[in-house]
């Protein structure tokens, strides 16, 4: 099916639909200049997952782990929203019901003017406990020079750590319910930029999908998801996305 056919099918769908919910990963903030994790140029190829992104490497050296969200941090505060951001954000303001999941910590829907996002796995612009006292630290920024691999101290004593799910860790209740909710409920589910390998999020189109929903994937290749997918769109998240929107 040629594209122009495939996105005028996708609008007719979204256009009938009493909910529409998207899922979007790293890949929607590729073109912000963010780095993905498992494309060509992507944080694993020269970063090891198990030595930066689980509990056990936080235990083993926290300066080192601080060092790499701090690294990031200066990429996304300087990264800007792009189109593809942008077209979800008018894609919420257009329709009834639209529910935005994200497991991207990087907060850009927020600042293309989406609201209610989902965030799977948390935010990197947040701390917190990590004994779990409750106490969050919001805005924690990349800190100055010279202080990269700082960890900072909860007023409890304990250490801070990012405000984000690490492989191994469970999801927030509240977020993977109301996912699962926005999933089971919605007759169109976009699936943006996702690699599809991550679980429990690589399940929620699935879950669209038994309920009877549409599924369309959005991105550059193929995933483990596509065979599952109604439709599909190969293209970049800042192309296909205000391409479709503006066929509402
Ligand atoms: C474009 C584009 C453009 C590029 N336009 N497209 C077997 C072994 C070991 C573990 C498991 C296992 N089976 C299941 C697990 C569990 C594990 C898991 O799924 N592992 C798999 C890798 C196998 N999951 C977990 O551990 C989760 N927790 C859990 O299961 O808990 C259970 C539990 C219950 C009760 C108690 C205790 C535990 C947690 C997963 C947390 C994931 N965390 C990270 C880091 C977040 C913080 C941070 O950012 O630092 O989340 S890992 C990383 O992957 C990050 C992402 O959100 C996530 C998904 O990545 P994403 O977004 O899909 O990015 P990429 O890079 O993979 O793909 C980009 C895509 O975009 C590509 O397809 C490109 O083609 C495309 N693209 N440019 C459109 N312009
Ligand atoms: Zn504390």
């Amino acid at each position: 099916m040629s594209d122009t056919r495939a996105l005028d099918l996708i609008a007719e769908r979204i256009r009938a639909a009493r909910a529409v919910t998207a899922m979007t990963g790293a890949g929607i903030s590729a073109e912000s200049g963010v780095p993905t994790f498992r494309g060509a140029d992507g944080l694993w190829r020269n970063y090891s997952a198990a030595d930066l992104a689980t509990p056990e490497a936080f235990t083993r050296d926290p300066g080192l782990v601080w060092q790499w969200y701090r690294w990031r941090q200066g990429i996304i505060g300087r990264a800007q929203p792009n189109a593809g951001h942008r077209a979800l954000a008018r894609l919420q303001s257009r329709l009834a019901a639209f529910s935005l999941i994200t497991q991207n910590v990087d907060g850009l829907h927020q600042r293309a003017g989406s609201s209610g996002v989902i965030e799977l796995h948390g935010n990197i612009w947040r701390a917190r406990c990590l004994r779990g006292c409750g106490y969050v630290e919001d805005g924690t920024g990349p800190g100055s020079s010279g202080e990269e691999d700082r960890v900072p101290v909860c007023p409890c004593g304990a250490l801070l750590r990012p405000d984000v799910v690490w492989f191994g860790e469970a999801l927030a209740d509240d977020r993977i319910e109301l996912a699962v909710q926005a999933a089971r409920n919605c007759d169109v589910f976009l699936a943006v930029g996702t690699s599809s390998l991550v679980y429990p999020a690589a399940g929620l189109p699935l879950i669209a999908g038994r309920a009877g929903g549409v599924v369309v994937e959005v991105n550059l290749e193929d995933t483990p998801l596509t065979p599952h997918a109604g439709l599909v769109l190969r293209g970049r998240a800042a192309e296909v996305l205000p391409a479709l929107e503006s066929r509402l």
